[in-house]
Protein backbone atom coordinates (compact mmCIF):
# COMPACT_ATOMS: atom_id res chain seq x y z
CA UNK A 1 0.00 0.00 0.00
CA UNK A 2 1.20 3.37 -1.00
CA UNK A 3 1.63 5.62 2.15
CA UNK A 4 0.09 9.32 2.25
CA UNK A 5 0.70 11.97 4.82
CA UNK A 6 -0.95 15.54 5.67
CA UNK A 7 -1.94 17.68 8.34
CA UNK A 8 -4.57 20.76 9.58
CA UNK A 9 -3.39 23.19 11.82
CA UNK A 10 -6.02 23.97 14.09
CA UNK A 11 -5.12 27.76 14.30
CA UNK A 12 -9.10 28.28 14.76
CA UNK A 13 -12.29 26.22 14.00
CA UNK A 14 -11.70 24.49 11.17
CA UNK A 15 -13.68 25.11 8.17
CA UNK A 16 -15.77 24.06 5.27
CA UNK A 17 -12.37 25.07 3.15
CA UNK A 18 -10.51 22.58 5.37
CA UNK A 19 -13.38 19.82 4.86
CA UNK A 20 -13.69 19.84 1.38
CA UNK A 21 -10.23 21.05 0.48
CA UNK A 22 -8.18 18.33 3.10
CA UNK A 23 -10.55 16.05 5.46
CA UNK A 24 -13.14 14.56 2.80
CA UNK A 25 -10.18 13.43 0.51
CA UNK A 26 -8.34 12.21 3.28
CA UNK A 27 -11.08 10.10 4.42
CA UNK A 28 -11.54 8.99 0.81
CA UNK A 29 -7.74 7.83 0.45
CA UNK A 30 -7.75 5.62 4.08
CA UNK A 31 -9.25 2.54 1.40
CA UNK A 32 -6.55 2.71 -1.05
CA UNK A 33 -3.44 4.39 0.67
CA UNK A 34 -1.74 4.00 4.17
CA UNK A 35 -2.63 7.09 5.09
CA UNK A 36 -0.74 9.55 8.28
CA UNK A 37 -2.71 12.80 9.16
CA UNK A 38 -1.40 14.54 12.13
CA UNK A 39 -2.27 17.79 13.93
CA UNK A 40 0.13 20.40 12.86
CA UNK A 41 -0.05 22.44 16.33
CA UNK A 42 3.73 23.82 15.88
CA UNK A 43 2.14 25.11 12.80
CA UNK A 44 -0.75 27.04 14.97
CA UNK A 45 2.01 29.00 16.98
CA UNK A 46 3.85 30.98 14.06
CA UNK A 47 0.91 33.21 15.17
CA UNK A 48 0.22 34.07 19.34
CA UNK A 49 -2.62 31.92 20.44
CA UNK A 50 -3.72 32.52 23.50
CA UNK A 51 -3.37 28.74 25.23
CA UNK A 52 -6.52 27.53 26.50
CA UNK A 53 -7.88 28.68 23.40
CA UNK A 54 -5.47 26.62 21.17
CA UNK A 55 -6.43 23.71 23.88
CA UNK A 56 -9.85 23.45 22.67
CA UNK A 57 -8.93 24.06 18.66
CA UNK A 58 -6.69 21.08 19.08
CA UNK A 59 -9.07 18.79 21.19
CA UNK A 60 -12.13 19.84 18.33
CA UNK A 61 -10.26 19.11 15.58
CA UNK A 62 -9.26 14.89 16.55
CA UNK A 63 -13.16 14.80 17.47
CA UNK A 64 -13.61 16.25 13.77
CA UNK A 65 -11.17 14.27 12.07
CA UNK A 66 -12.67 11.06 13.48
CA UNK A 67 -16.28 12.68 13.27
CA UNK A 68 -15.64 12.73 9.45
CA UNK A 69 -14.82 9.32 9.26
CA UNK A 70 -10.76 9.02 9.74
CA UNK A 71 -10.83 5.52 11.34
CA UNK A 72 -7.72 5.35 13.52
CA UNK A 73 -7.39 1.50 12.84
CA UNK A 74 -6.35 2.46 9.38
CA UNK A 75 -5.09 5.74 9.65
CA UNK A 76 -2.16 7.22 11.81
CA UNK A 77 -3.71 10.39 13.42
CA UNK A 78 -1.46 11.92 15.50
CA UNK A 79 -0.22 15.29 17.43
CA UNK A 80 2.71 16.91 15.61
CA UNK A 81 4.43 17.21 19.42
CA UNK A 82 4.07 14.00 20.65
CA UNK A 83 6.87 13.36 17.88
CA UNK A 84 9.46 15.31 18.75
CA UNK A 85 11.88 14.46 16.20
CA UNK A 86 9.65 16.28 13.82
CA UNK A 87 10.86 19.57 15.34
CA UNK A 88 14.57 18.41 15.02
CA UNK A 89 14.75 17.26 11.42
CA UNK A 90 12.88 20.41 10.70
CA UNK A 91 16.51 22.33 12.07
CA UNK A 92 18.09 19.85 10.33
CA UNK A 93 16.48 20.51 7.07
CA UNK A 94 16.82 24.34 7.38
CA UNK A 95 20.63 24.20 7.23
CA UNK A 96 19.69 22.30 3.82
CA UNK A 97 18.00 25.43 2.78
CA UNK A 98 18.29 28.95 1.56
CA UNK A 99 16.85 32.24 2.36
CA UNK A 100 16.20 32.76 -1.26
CA UNK A 101 13.41 29.80 -1.30
CA UNK A 102 11.92 30.79 1.53
CA UNK A 103 11.82 34.34 0.62
CA UNK A 104 9.66 33.21 -2.37
CA UNK A 105 7.43 31.55 -0.43
CA UNK A 106 3.77 33.31 -1.44
CA UNK A 107 2.67 33.37 1.95
CA UNK A 108 4.96 34.63 3.24
CA UNK A 109 5.35 37.47 0.79
CA UNK A 110 1.95 38.16 0.78
CA UNK A 111 2.31 38.96 4.71
CA UNK A 112 5.31 41.28 3.66
CA UNK A 113 3.26 43.31 1.04
CA UNK A 114 0.46 43.97 3.16
CA UNK A 115 2.43 45.21 5.35
CA UNK A 116 2.71 42.86 8.12
CA UNK A 117 4.75 44.21 11.18
CA UNK A 118 5.38 41.37 13.66
CA UNK A 119 5.95 38.15 11.43
CA UNK A 120 7.88 35.83 14.06
CA UNK A 121 11.12 34.18 12.85
CA UNK A 122 8.64 30.66 13.38
CA UNK A 123 6.56 31.70 10.77
CA UNK A 124 9.31 32.39 7.80
CA UNK A 125 10.68 28.73 8.56
CA UNK A 126 7.65 26.85 8.73
CA UNK A 127 8.19 25.49 5.09
CA UNK A 128 10.76 23.60 6.41
CA UNK A 129 9.26 22.20 9.10
CA UNK A 130 6.63 21.35 7.23
CA UNK A 131 9.45 19.85 4.86
CA UNK A 132 10.44 17.46 7.87
CA UNK A 133 6.80 16.41 8.77
CA UNK A 134 6.37 15.23 5.20
CA UNK A 135 9.89 13.70 4.68
CA UNK A 136 9.77 12.08 8.09
CA UNK A 137 7.31 9.60 6.55
CA UNK A 138 8.70 8.85 3.09
CA UNK A 139 5.02 9.56 2.10
CA UNK A 140 4.53 8.91 -2.15
CA UNK A 141 1.81 11.50 -2.02
CA UNK A 142 1.16 14.32 -0.20
CA UNK A 143 -2.53 15.85 -0.85
CA UNK A 144 -2.97 19.07 0.17
CA UNK A 145 -5.07 22.67 -1.15
CA UNK A 146 -4.20 24.75 -4.28
CA UNK A 147 -1.97 26.82 -1.66
CA UNK A 148 0.25 24.09 -0.19
CA UNK A 149 1.66 23.58 -3.58
CA UNK A 150 4.48 25.51 -3.34
CA UNK A 151 5.20 24.01 0.36
CA UNK A 152 5.50 20.55 -1.38
CA UNK A 153 7.82 21.64 -4.64
CA UNK A 154 10.10 23.21 -1.95
CA UNK A 155 9.84 19.79 0.25
CA UNK A 156 10.66 18.30 -2.97
CA UNK A 157 13.89 20.79 -3.95
CA UNK A 158 14.98 20.08 0.00
CA UNK A 159 14.69 15.82 -0.18
CA UNK A 160 16.66 15.73 -3.69
CA UNK A 161 19.50 18.61 -2.45
CA UNK A 162 19.71 16.30 0.74
CA UNK A 163 19.75 12.89 -1.19
CA UNK A 164 22.58 14.63 -3.69
CA UNK A 165 24.77 15.96 -0.55
CA UNK A 166 24.74 12.82 1.30
CA UNK A 167 23.11 9.89 -0.50
CA UNK A 168 19.35 8.77 -0.82
CA UNK A 169 17.83 8.93 2.28
CA UNK A 170 14.26 10.54 1.41
CA UNK A 171 11.47 9.47 -0.89
CA UNK A 172 10.41 12.00 -3.62
CA UNK A 173 6.96 12.93 -2.19
CA UNK A 174 3.99 14.15 -5.13
CA UNK A 175 1.68 16.66 -3.99
CA UNK A 176 -1.79 15.54 -5.03
CA UNK A 177 -4.25 18.79 -5.75
CA UNK A 178 -7.73 17.79 -5.70
CA UNK A 179 -9.87 19.05 -9.10
CA UNK A 180 -12.59 20.56 -7.67
CA UNK A 181 -12.25 21.86 -3.64
CA UNK A 182 -8.94 22.91 -4.01
CA UNK A 183 -9.94 26.10 -3.11
CA UNK A 184 -12.83 27.48 -1.55
CA UNK A 185 -13.20 30.71 -1.31
CA UNK A 186 -14.48 32.87 0.92
CA UNK A 187 -18.19 33.90 0.69
CA UNK A 188 -18.22 37.51 1.60
CA UNK A 189 -14.74 38.01 -0.46
CA UNK A 190 -14.88 35.27 -3.56
CA UNK A 191 -11.34 36.27 -4.73
CA UNK A 192 -9.89 35.35 -1.36
CA UNK A 193 -9.65 31.64 -0.14
CA UNK A 194 -11.94 30.73 3.00
CA UNK A 195 -9.69 31.07 5.75
CA UNK A 196 -9.91 30.36 9.53
CA UNK A 197 -7.86 33.26 10.37
CA UNK A 198 -10.01 35.76 8.14
CA UNK A 199 -10.58 38.90 9.71
CA UNK A 200 -14.23 38.68 9.77
CA UNK A 201 -16.14 35.39 10.23
CA UNK A 202 -18.94 36.66 7.45
CA UNK A 203 -17.35 34.77 4.68
CA UNK A 204 -16.32 31.61 6.61
CA UNK A 205 -18.35 29.01 7.44
CA UNK A 206 -16.81 26.51 10.50
CA UNK A 207 -17.96 22.93 10.27
CA UNK A 208 -19.07 23.37 13.31
CA UNK A 209 -21.19 26.57 12.33
CA UNK A 210 -25.14 25.64 13.37
CA UNK A 211 -28.02 25.64 10.77
CA UNK A 212 -29.29 28.77 10.97
CA UNK A 213 -26.47 30.40 10.78
CA UNK A 214 -24.99 28.57 7.55
CA UNK A 215 -28.28 29.40 6.27
CA UNK A 216 -27.43 33.29 7.46
CA UNK A 217 -23.43 33.30 5.91
CA UNK A 218 -24.79 31.95 2.50
CA UNK A 219 -27.66 34.16 2.16
CA UNK A 220 -25.14 37.40 2.78
CA UNK A 221 -22.45 35.41 0.15
CA UNK A 222 -21.44 38.39 -2.49
CA UNK A 223 -22.75 37.83 -6.08
CA UNK A 224 -22.70 39.84 -9.11
CA UNK A 225 -25.15 41.68 -11.18
CA UNK A 226 -25.38 39.40 -13.69
CA UNK A 227 -28.19 36.99 -12.57
CA UNK A 228 -26.78 34.07 -14.13
CA UNK A 229 -25.86 30.71 -13.05
CA UNK A 230 -22.76 29.79 -14.65
CA UNK A 231 -18.73 28.88 -13.72
CA UNK A 232 -16.74 31.77 -14.38
CA UNK A 233 -14.32 31.99 -11.41
CA UNK A 234 -13.01 36.02 -13.18
CA UNK A 235 -16.10 37.49 -13.54
CA UNK A 236 -18.76 35.63 -11.20
CA UNK A 237 -16.46 34.61 -8.16
CA UNK A 238 -19.00 34.14 -5.82
CA UNK A 239 -21.49 32.23 -7.54
CA UNK A 240 -18.47 29.80 -9.64
CA UNK A 241 -17.49 29.57 -5.35
CA UNK A 242 -20.85 28.24 -4.45
CA UNK A 243 -21.33 26.17 -7.48
CA UNK A 244 -17.43 24.54 -6.32
CA UNK A 245 -18.93 23.74 -2.79
CA UNK A 246 -22.05 22.30 -4.10
CA UNK A 247 -19.99 19.79 -6.85
CA UNK A 248 -17.42 18.81 -3.73
CA UNK A 249 -19.98 18.47 -1.37
CA UNK A 250 -21.89 15.84 -3.59
CA UNK A 251 -19.39 14.61 -5.57
CA UNK A 252 -20.50 16.05 -8.60
CA UNK A 253 -18.91 17.91 -11.34
CA UNK A 254 -19.02 21.69 -12.04
CA UNK A 255 -21.28 20.90 -15.40
CA UNK A 256 -23.48 19.03 -13.61
CA UNK A 257 -24.05 21.42 -11.16
CA UNK A 258 -24.44 24.22 -13.32
CA UNK A 259 -27.06 22.08 -15.30
CA UNK A 260 -29.31 21.29 -12.64
CA UNK A 261 -29.24 25.36 -11.26
CA UNK A 262 -29.07 27.37 -13.74
CA UNK A 263 -32.96 27.78 -14.20
CA UNK A 264 -32.91 29.13 -10.55
CA UNK A 265 -32.37 32.98 -9.36
CA UNK A 266 -29.34 33.50 -6.99
CA UNK A 267 -31.49 33.52 -4.31
CA UNK A 268 -33.12 30.30 -4.51
CA UNK A 269 -29.67 29.18 -5.34
CA UNK A 270 -28.38 30.01 -1.98
CA UNK A 271 -30.81 28.53 -0.45
CA UNK A 272 -29.87 24.65 -2.00
CA UNK A 273 -26.77 25.75 -1.39
CA UNK A 274 -26.84 26.36 2.45
CA UNK A 275 -28.92 23.11 2.21
CA UNK A 276 -26.86 21.34 0.88
CA UNK A 277 -23.62 22.62 3.03
CA UNK A 278 -26.02 21.80 5.70
CA UNK A 279 -27.06 18.41 4.90
CA UNK A 280 -22.85 17.60 4.10
CA UNK A 281 -21.82 19.06 8.14
CA UNK A 282 -25.18 17.92 10.24
CA UNK A 283 -24.14 14.40 10.67
CA UNK A 284 -20.37 15.17 10.89
CA UNK A 285 -21.39 17.65 14.03
CA UNK A 286 -23.54 14.82 15.53
CA UNK A 287 -20.98 12.50 15.74
CA UNK A 288 -18.74 14.82 16.74
CA UNK A 289 -20.69 15.73 19.98
CA UNK A 290 -20.44 11.93 20.82
CA UNK A 291 -16.54 12.15 20.84
CA UNK A 292 -15.29 15.73 21.91
CA UNK A 293 -15.68 14.72 25.34
CA UNK A 294 -14.90 11.01 25.13
CA UNK A 295 -11.72 9.24 25.86
CA UNK A 296 -11.43 8.25 22.20
CA UNK A 297 -9.11 11.26 21.07
CA UNK A 298 -6.52 10.29 24.20
CA UNK A 299 -6.75 6.62 23.04
CA UNK A 300 -6.22 7.66 19.40
CA UNK A 301 -3.30 10.20 19.71
CA UNK A 302 -2.25 7.33 21.74
CA UNK A 303 -1.77 4.64 18.94
CA UNK A 304 -0.90 7.16 16.71
CA UNK A 305 1.90 8.70 18.32
CA UNK A 306 3.50 5.13 19.10
CA UNK A 307 3.32 4.40 15.36
CA UNK A 308 4.26 7.82 13.93
CA UNK A 309 7.23 7.95 16.68
CA UNK A 310 8.51 4.42 15.81
CA UNK A 311 9.25 5.08 12.06
CA UNK A 312 10.07 9.25 13.00
CA UNK A 313 12.95 7.81 15.48
CA UNK A 314 14.62 5.58 12.67
CA UNK A 315 14.25 8.02 9.88
CA UNK A 316 16.23 10.68 12.27
CA UNK A 317 18.83 8.25 13.88
CA UNK A 318 19.54 7.64 9.70
CA UNK A 319 19.69 11.07 8.55
CA UNK A 320 21.71 12.52 11.66
CA UNK A 321 24.45 9.48 10.84
CA UNK A 322 24.53 10.51 7.19
CA UNK A 323 25.40 14.22 8.21
CA UNK A 324 28.08 12.81 10.94
CA UNK A 325 26.03 14.28 13.84
CA UNK A 326 27.20 10.96 15.87
CA UNK A 327 29.61 10.56 17.57
CA UNK A 328 29.24 6.61 18.32
CA UNK A 329 31.98 3.66 17.89
CA UNK A 330 30.93 2.13 14.57
N1 LIG B 1 -10.34 27.39 1.64
C1 LIG B 1 -9.75 26.22 1.42
N2 LIG B 1 -10.04 25.51 0.31
C2 LIG B 1 -9.45 24.31 0.06
N3 LIG B 1 -8.54 23.75 0.88
C3 LIG B 1 -8.22 24.43 2.00
N4 LIG B 1 -7.37 24.16 3.00
C4 LIG B 1 -7.41 25.16 3.91
N5 LIG B 1 -8.29 26.10 3.54
C5 LIG B 1 -8.80 25.69 2.33
C6 LIG B 1 -6.53 22.96 3.04
O1 LIG B 1 -6.65 22.34 4.30
C7 LIG B 1 -5.39 21.76 4.63
C8 LIG B 1 -4.99 22.23 5.99
O2 LIG B 1 -4.79 23.62 5.93
P1 LIG B 1 -4.36 24.42 7.21
O3 LIG B 1 -5.58 24.75 7.99
O4 LIG B 1 -3.31 23.67 7.90
O5 LIG B 1 -3.65 25.70 6.65
P2 LIG B 1 -4.12 26.86 5.74
O6 LIG B 1 -4.24 26.40 4.33
O7 LIG B 1 -3.19 27.99 5.98
O8 LIG B 1 -5.57 27.17 6.29
P3 LIG B 1 -6.15 28.56 6.72
O9 LIG B 1 -7.55 28.31 7.19
O10 LIG B 1 -5.98 29.56 5.63
O11 LIG B 1 -5.28 28.89 7.97
P4 LIG B 1 -4.83 30.28 8.52
O12 LIG B 1 -5.98 31.21 8.38
O13 LIG B 1 -4.48 30.02 9.95
O14 LIG B 1 -3.63 30.67 7.72
C9 LIG B 1 -4.39 22.17 3.56
O15 LIG B 1 -4.22 21.12 2.66
C10 LIG B 1 -5.05 23.34 2.94
O16 LIG B 1 -4.63 23.54 1.60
Amino acid sequence: MKRMLSGIKPSGELTLGNYLGALKRFVAFQEDYEMFVFIANLHCITVYQEPAQLKTYLRNAVALYLACGLDPQRSTIFLQTDVPEHAQLGFILSCNSYLGELNRMTQYKDKVQQGEGALTVGFYTYPTLMAADILMYDPEYVPVGDDQKQHVELTRDIAERFNNRYSPTFNIPEPLIAKTGARIMSLSEPTKKMSKSDHSDKGVIYMLDEPNIIRKKVRSATTDSLGIIQFDPINQPGISNLIQIIATCKDSSIEDVVEQYKHLQYGAFKDEAANIIIDTLSPIQARYKEIVHSDLIEQTLLEGKEKAHRIARKKLEKVQRKIGLEIKKK
